[in-house]
């Protein structure tokens, strides 16, 4: 009996490591976050402990982008043109990889992604440090409630897909449209394709699969109305074949 309970702490100790493996953004609060500031999740939802967890591994293990899709009832607001200090709790930084920060105005059904960074995105950072990286909303950002998302593609290990969402309010011009491109998923599972890792300076990354990332525009009318995107929703990107190179 004692041995058992003894194995029993163990393996849970093992799944708390296991949680501390990965990236998550911190700041702003993502979905259900436990971390301290952030608000409690919403009714029916509960505190998510494995936020810092990808939403995909090996094309497996899919959870849906953002991983909870209720929002928070309460959203922190920035101004079209502000610098967010986001902010990463890192577990294990993987080598780095490509980042992309998106905008949903139609509760993640569209993304336009407003920033990316290839390859370099948490490269060097060390376990239990907390990184900040600068987004800046665009400064014709229409206002609205948005879903702002980070999403990773790790370079070095099982191949994962990391995506964590924030509830915000944009307040900037009352309607509009923004521009950007399309959010790419390589890796998000087998549909998209996995991009080998890249743990060497001189290896391909995919590069080339983020600048062919097509333009997109969401529209948004004025007074909080509804929200509408040319030319029609976040299309399936990458259909490079899936490859694993040996982990
Ligand atoms: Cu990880």
């Amino acid at each position: 009996m004692l041995r058992k309970s003894a194995l029993w702490i163990a393996a849970l100790q093992l799944v708390a490591l296991v949680a501390y493996a990965h990236v998550d953004l911190i700041a702003p609060c993502p979905r259900y976050s436990s971390a301290p500031g952030c608000p409690p999740p919403p009714r029916g939802q509960s505190i998510d402990y494995n936020t810092n967890a990808p939403i995909s591994s090996n094309g497996i293990n899919i959870q849906p982008l953002c991983k909870h899709s209720v929002p928070y009832a309460k959203r922190k607001v920035y101004k079209a043109g502000e610098s967010i200090s986001t902010g990463y709790g890192i577990g294990s930084s993987h080598g780095g990889g490509h980042c992309q920060w998106a905008l949903s105005y139609d509760r993640e059904k569209t993304w336009v992604v407003i920033q990316t960074e290839i390859r370099t995105c948490l490269q060097g950072t060390v376990t239990g440090q907390n990184v900040n990286i600068p987004v800046t909303i665009p400064i014709d950002a229409p206002s609205g409630e948005v879903t702002f998302m980070w999403a990773w593609i790790n370079a070095v290990g099982d191949r994962e897909f990391y995506s964590n969402c924030a509830d915000i309010q944009v307040d900037g011009r009352d309607g509009g449209s923004i521009s950007g491109v399309e959010l790419l998923l390589s890796n998000y599972n087998t549909t998209y394709g996995l991009i080998p890792e890249f743990p060497n300076a001189t290896d391909p990354d995919d590069h080339e699969l983020f600048d062919a990332r097509k333009p997109i525009t969401i529209s948004v009318k004025g007074s909080g109305s509804g929200a509408t995107s040319t030319p029609g929703g976040t299309q399936l990107l990458n259909t490079r074949p899936i490859s694993f190179s040996g982990d």
